[in-house]
């Protein structure tokens, strides 16, 4: 999603705006831009494509300020073209935005009548002519800038910036991320903190509806015209700055990086086979209420929530349901009394998810009806980390890749972390079963390890999807929403069309699709439906479709005509989906490779999805 970085300092910030945004490629964007206040001018420049031909156009030009704002675009309203891209100019001042102002034509008819001009498509545009506008009647930034958003209907984070207000950077957060940066006479603005660690690790996160007014040695937070404080918070100095080290891509890097994002994630909740008492202490009270789970999510943490859904009803009793956020915080679902409402996502933020989240708070207040709420997610300082009961972070370190991995399987151990708890507080889960599932999970980050070393045989694979236009990942139980996982994943970066399906519908439907040309992906570990799997292995052979197997050591499968088997390390039947997801992601990693695409930044998508 598009990207916001700010400064206001004594030195030139045109070095940290250009890093700050190549620190924000990860999440996916299409142009980029910067405006820096010069000798009371505004200096812009904006170019299609990657930061790297704005950072050229910019050293060329040698534009320096001690005042700036910058954006990388991912384009919602208008193509992505350069005068689509940000910041916008409207007189003496310059905006940047992420979101969707979603009145903006309403606005924009208006300001058309009162003669502003329009040079782009965008939404964003009308912020910079309201401002603009709103100056006529007060000297003030702050002031107009504070007049002009209760006109503004949506989700958005701004920075903006006045050549007659050389000394003073105004940003706003109402439904979009945005954290101050707090340096040495020296102050900054993000859409995410990991832009801005080279200048600091000081930060005050904005909460919803603030609009801030920063000069070089003050910060000031107003909600509704009034002065707040806001905490400042130091980020603890093991938040790693992301290097791609040895790998070539992050996603890569990220891959390997399971065995021991799973084994940090996992420390924080277990004693040897014991729950630490004091994880998640807080919550046993409500845990003790709970009678059912609502699992909220998008992409991958969805597939991470289905999983979850097999273990909370199969593991403990406790009824689960799943649902995309982005469906169920339209269709009015029915809060029900002492259930739990789980969000799962990636960073946090994810727009769909804390929307989702919010609309049920609201109605459970309004209808006095008692829930608790509940994150998991990477990102401890994170909106929904803030807006729910509990939290479980998932210790992944920062993910760059937009595909999910790390993210991914870190998401299930919590999951299961999560489930032993509720389980052990309800009373659901007999010692045994605490000694199978707790030793398991300590020997995940090894059979990971292991699996790795299928590394490859798994590449030889991949040279078979090259030339290939479409195909099936097929699982049955825990195993299906890793058959959608799969499919997700080589939609994503290698942009081949694949469909994920319980095995057992196949033949309701896609076997129609099974030709000699078909690839498809089954994963067989070995488990109680291991037998009615090699029977819809058998259905797909029968059609000519061409079999790729990540099989049990010990399920008996081998290599024949057109099956290809990788052997997968024995592994317990509970965590076996987070071994699983390991060679598709490699399969999926490697096929993009060899298409060429752009694996760590796939087109069209972003990292972080904050807008809806
Ligand atoms: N609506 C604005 C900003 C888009 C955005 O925030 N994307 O993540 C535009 O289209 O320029």
């Amino acid at each position: 999603m598009c990207g916001i970085v700010g400064g206001v300092a004594e030195r030139c910030v045109t070095e940290i705006l250009i890093e700050g945004l190549k620190r924000l490629e990860y999440r996916g964007y299409d142009s980029a831009g910067l405006a820096l206040l010069n000798k009371e001018q505004i200096l812009r420049e904006r170019r299609v494509g990657k930061v790297a031909n704005l950072a050229e156009a910019v050293s060329e030009q040698h534009l320096t300020g001690n005042i700036g704002i910058a954006h990388t675009r991912w384009a919602t309203h208008g193509k992505p073209t350069e005068n689509n891209a940000h910041p916008h100019v409207s007189g003496n001042v310059a905006v940047v935005h992420n979101g969707i102002i979603e009145n903006y034509q309403e606005l924009k008819d208006e300001l058309q009548a009162l003669g502003y001009i329009f040079t782009s498509q965008t939404d964003t545009e009308v912020v910079a002519h309201l401002v603009n506008d709103a100056l006529k009647q007060t000297d003030s930034l702050l002031e107009a800038v504070q007049k002009v958003t209760p006109r503004l209907k949506g989700a958005y984070a701004l920075g903006i910036i006045h050549t007659e207000h050389a000394d003073e950077l105004i940003t706003v957060r109402e439904g979009s991320p945005l954290v101050i940066g707090v340096g040495i006479g020296e102050n900054f603005i993000s859409s995410d903190q990991l832009a801005l660690l080279p200048v600091t690790n000081r930060f005050v996160y904005l909460e919803e509806g603030d609009i801030a007014r920063l000069t070089r040695t003050s910060i000031e937070v107003f909600v509704n015209g009034e002065r707040v404080d806001r905490p400042v918070k130091e980020l603890d100095a093991t938040v790693s700055n992301a290097s791609k080290g040895e790998y070539k891509h992050f996603m890569l890097k990220e891959i390997y990086e399971q065995p021991e994002a799973i084994q940090q994630t996992i420390s924080q909740a277990l004693n040897g086979n014991n729950l630490r008492e004091d994880f998640l202490q807080h919550a046993n009270a409500d845990f003790n209420k709970i009678q059912q789970v609502q699992i909220i999510a998008c992409g991958t943490s969805y597939h991470a929530g289905m999983i979850a859904k097999y273990w909370f009803e199969q593991l403990i009793g406790v009824p689960c349901q799943v649902e995309i956020a982005s469906e169920f915080r339209y269709r009015t679902p029915v809060i029900v009394e002492n259930t739990l409402y789980i969000c799962i996502s990636q960073s946090g933020e994810t727009a769909d998810t804390l929307a989702a989240l919010r609309e049920t708070q609201k109605r459970a207040k309004a209808n006095n009806i008692n829930i608790s709420t509940m994150t998991i997610c990477n990102v401890a300082t994170s909106s929904m980390v803030r807006e729910t009961d509990h939290h479980l972070l998932t210790l992944a370190g920062p993910e760059i890749g937009v595909a999910s991995t790390k993210a991914f399987t870190t998401q299930l151990a919590a999951l299961m972390l999560l489930i032993i708890k509720i389980g052990q507080v309800k009373q659901r889960l007999a010692a045994a079963q605490l000694t199978e599932i707790t030793e398991a999970l300590w020997h995940c980050p090894k059979v990971i390890l292991d699996t790795l070393q299928h590394n490859t045989a798994i590449l030889r694979l991949s040279a078979l999807f090259v030339e290939k236009n479409h195909c099936l990942f097929l699982g049955r139980g825990t195993h299906f929403p890793i058959a959608l996982e799969g499919a997700l994943k080589l939609k994503e970066i290698s942009y081949i069309h694949a469909e994920g399906y319980a095995a057992g519908e196949l033949k309701h439907g896609p076997l129609a699709l099974v030709d000699n040309e078909m690839p498809v992906v089954i994963l067989a570990p070995n488990d109680e439906m291991l037998d009615k799997l090699k029977s819809n292995m058998e259905e797909v052979q029968a059609r000519g479709g061409e079999l790729f197997v990540f099989a049990d050591e010990n399920s008996g499968i081998q290599e024949k005509d057109r099956q290809h088997v990788v052997h997968i390390p024995a592994v317990n039947e509970w965590l076996a989906p987070i071994v699983y997801s390991v060679p598709v992601q490699l399969l999926s990693y490697h096929v993009a490779v060899l298409r060429g695409t752009d694996v760590d930044q796939p087109r069209n998508l972003a990292k972080s999805v904050t807008v809806e």
